[in-house]
């Protein structure tokens, strides 16, 4: 479905949507994000070669990102790829607007970047999942990408 940009056009796929929801719980639960929290962009790729070294592991990374009006307290909260290896995130407030990238290699935490620290690589170049987990162990977000492309993919 196509949504026009017009404020009328906005309100009508808003309702739609809404009654399209309500007919069918199903596929509300498996809906990609709710505009909250959600994945953005994902450098899967560590530009250059594979070296393992920790700047490469540092150069791969996910970017979450938080769209609601208030900030958002993230502890507990969990990234996976799809082999289930899995960062889980301690106490960190991201604010609204704010965006944090978790990063694949060790270093010290800071506003705005958390350290998975691993020794190696967590996203897989040639395809793999992220999926973002409340930390109820509901399904937050997903997103998947089948082919090495450009390194990168925007999720949203
Ligand atoms: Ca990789």
């Amino acid at each position: 479905m196509r949504i026009r940009t017009t404020a009328p056009a906005v309100l009508a796929a808003a309702a739609l949507s809404v009654s399209l929801l309500a007919a069918s719980p199903a596929s509300a639960a498996t809906a990609r994000h709710q505009g909250g929290l959600h994945l953005g962009t994902i450098q899967y790729d560590s530009p250059g070669r594979d070296t393992r070294s920790n700047s490469s592991l540092n150069a791969e990374w996910v970017n979450i990102h938080n769209s609601s009006r208030s900030a958002i307290q993230l502890k507990g909260y969990k990234l996976k790829d799809d082999t289930g290896y899995t960062y889980t995130f301690g106490s960190y407030k991201i604010g609204a607007g704010k965006t944090v990238k978790v990063r694949t290699g060790k270093g010290s935490d800071a506003s705005g970047v958390r350290y998975w620290g691993r020794s190696n690589y967590v996203w897989n170049n040639t395809g793999d999942k992220a999926r973002l987990i409340k930390p109820s162990g509901s399904q937050l977000d997903s997103c998947k990408w089948t082919r090495q492309g450009s390194g990168s993919i925007s999720c949203h």
